[in-house]
């Protein structure tokens, strides 16, 4: 298989609903796709940098940037390579794990809808479908905040997540314990915006029985949070922290988490991811898979991964309905709480070409000589 070319496609798509978390609000997403093509058919990638760099030092401008200057220049230098070699070839390149991990999906979608193999088989989903959790963000009051669970809840959701930041934590927390009842599986995120001097005050979301916080302190605060650990009952889980196999296997050395997050984008693909998932396994920590408002195209992968064994929690792997009112594939749909693994040659979704023509805000065409 060889690749002829890659191109960049930035597409425009409206949340169906604002979207608050502790570092800010988002109501409109700027994708970037990347598309392969190869000498035996195509391959998508979604690279799941936001706009800003605000969730981590990633951005979309800057990810198409260093694809057009550094990346993609490397992998047409590097000849004829296979996924498992893409990193590799990236890694001289320091950082924009984000940036990378869209190249190097884009081509493993290549060879295995070449090879009629699906994400799921090569990654080694063992189930046909996946719990789903829901992210609920940050609202105006706590009534709204009700009335949204409640949507969730009847919808199907088997998982709440509430985003929490320092006043928005104990009280939508106890709200929503007390309506829905103790045996709502109910977790929190942080996304970084607590210090451990904040320690006794979280310990007070203890009573809630919470399944677990997640990433309450800063990404590069692995020590802090195994300090925390020791203050808090909740269990703490690691997002941002957690950017590679390796430093997941520090941080659970570390007691820095009993659970982990695992995004594919954050740790450069999917084939890393599965290395985090290895060592969660191998020491016995649940994981699961996290979100970053992905199209069909970034869920159809996520959603693979997330059947793999190690995937023991419900992850935030919700319906394209979740995100938004028309997605750019064929919706991944909700069925008594879990979404489907797809079961067609690589991401296994039909792309809704009409569609992403009219969304298409930019494309950028990088040939291979
Ligand atoms: O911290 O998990 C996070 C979305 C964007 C960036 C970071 C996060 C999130 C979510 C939503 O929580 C996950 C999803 O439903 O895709
Ligand atoms: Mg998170």
């Amino acid at each position: 298989m060889k690749i002829t070319g890659v191109e960049l496609r930035r597409v425009g798509l409206p949340l169906v609903a604002p979207f608050e978390t502790s570092f800010g609000s988002q109501t409109d997403r700027d994708i970037l796709l990347l598309r392969v093509v190869t000498t035996d058919g195509e391959g998508w990638g979604e690279c799941v940098a936001m706009s800003a760099p605000v969730y981590s030092p990633e951005y979309v401008d800057g990810a198409a940037d260093v694809l057009r200057r550094f990346l993609v220049p490397a992998l047409a230098a590097a000849g004829p390579v296979e996924a498992p070699q893409v990193a590799q070839v990236l890694a001289p390149y320091h950082g924009h794990p984000m940036a990378k991990a869209a190249l190097e999906m884009a081509v493993l979608d290549a060879e295995l809808r070449a090879s009629g193999m699906s994400f799921g088989s090569y990654l080694g989903a063992v189930v046909p479908s996946v719990p789903a959790g829901v992210s609920v963000g940050i609202m105006r009051s706590i009534d709204e905040l009700l009335a949204a669970v409640e949507g969730y809840v009847a919808e199907g959701y088997v998982r709440i997540k509430l985003k929490i930041k320092p006043g928005w934590d104990l009280e939508p927390v106890r709200a929503v314990r007390e309506r829905f009842g103790d045996d709502l599986l109910l977790q929190v995120d942080a996304n970084t915006a607590y210090r451990i001097g904040d320690a006794r005050h979280l310990a007070q979301l203890d009573p809630f029985d919470l399944v677990l916080m997640e990433q309450p302190l800063p990404e590069d605060d692995v020590r802090g949070h195994a300090v925390l650990a020791g203050l808090i009952k909740t269990p703490v889980c690691l997002d941002e922290s957690i950017t590679s196999a390796r430093s997941a296997a520090d941080a659970i050395a570390l007691g820095a988490c009993a659970i982990v997050n695992i995004k594919p984008g954050r740790v450069g693909g999917y084939l890393e991811a599965r290395r985090v998932h290895d060592v969660c396994l191998a020491n016995g920590i649940p994981a699961w898979c996290g979100g970053m408002l992905e199209t069909g195209i970034g869920r159809a992968a996520n959603v693979a991964l997330a059947g793999l064994p190690g995937f023991t929690l419900p992850g935030d792997t919700s319906a394209s309905s979740r995100y938004y009112a028309r997605d750019i594939t064929t919706p991944f749909v909700l069925d008594k709480g879990h979404v489907a693994v797809p079961t067609g040659p690589g991401l296994g979704v039909d792309l809704d070409q009409e569609f992403l023509a009219e969304i298409t805000t930019a494309t950028e065409w990088i040939r291979f000589s």
